[in-house]
């Protein structure tokens, strides 16, 4: 058996986290039978035999897995299925889309939609969020960071290069069909699109037409997931 656990905000059923949601695709990619548990910024109580406080996480029989990459390699290894690396050295060298989809894609997001991630917790974790994340934010408050965010949106812009070359001549990020990269991707875009009305790359058509296909993967995973708004 295995357990996936997620992270919800003040509505059980809106899950939010860009890792997460990572996992949650690659589970569907894999047809991988499991159940999901949820836990919240200061509750984490479900998650205290895997000795870690970030999700996503694992738990497959006896074993804990957690980090969103070491999840993605133990079940390519430990499940059959549809791959999500072409080789083993590919999910080796899958380090590499997972750092700079972090530095290139997450974290310039997280100022655009902290306002909303804040608005979309309740009382206990907008103060757990808010004393965990505010030193991130160069000791600005959570509330004045959405007056910037239409400059910042434009300045992203110049990190979708990469990507857009790649959509330019595939359906997808790994080519023909979706794998590790899209799900890496797609499901930290999941982040804005779950928490948020405000869409960090509206501009680029590129991205726009790849994420409406990601959406519809799996019978609409992602288009037909809860939003907080
Ligand atoms: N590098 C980790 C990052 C995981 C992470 O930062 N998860 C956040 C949610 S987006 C978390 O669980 N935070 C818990 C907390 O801040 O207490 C991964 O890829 O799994």
């Amino acid at each position: 058996m295995l357990t996936f656990y997620e992270l919800c905000g003040a509505q059980s059923d809106v899950c939010f986290s860009p890792f997460v949601w990572r996992i949650k695709l690659m589970l569907a990619h894999k047809a991988i039978p499991h159940q999901t548990e949820t836990v919240t910024f200061t509750d984490k109580s479900a998650l205290a035999g895997s000795g870690v406080k970030t999700v996503p996480v694992i738990k497959h029989d006896e074993k804990w897995v957690s980090e969103s990459l070491d999840i993605a390699r133990y079940l390519e290894v430990n499940f059959s299925g549809n791959p999500l690396f072409e080789t083993p050295l590919a999910a080796e060298q899958s380090v590499i889309v997972n750092n700079w989809v972090d530095r290139n894609i997450v974290m310039p997001m997280f100022p655009m939609i902290v306002t909303d991630i804040y608005e979309a917790l309740d009382e206990a974790n907008q103060e757990y969020f808010r004393t965990t994340r505010e030193p991130r934010l160069g000791g600005r408050k959570i509330e004045d960071m959405r007056a910037g965010r239409d400059e910042l949106r434009a300045a992203f812009k110049a990190n979708f290069g990469p990507l857009e070359s790649i959509l330019q001549n595939n359906e997808y990020l790994s080519g023909k069909a979706p794998a590790f990269a899209d799900y890496c991707v797609m499901g930290s875009l999941m982040w804005p699109h779950i928490i948020s009305n405000f869409d960090p790359i509206v501009e680029s058509v590129e991205l726009r037409v790849w994420r409406d296909r990601m959406f519809d993967q799996f019978d609409g995973l992602a288009k037909n997931a809860p939003r907080a708004v």
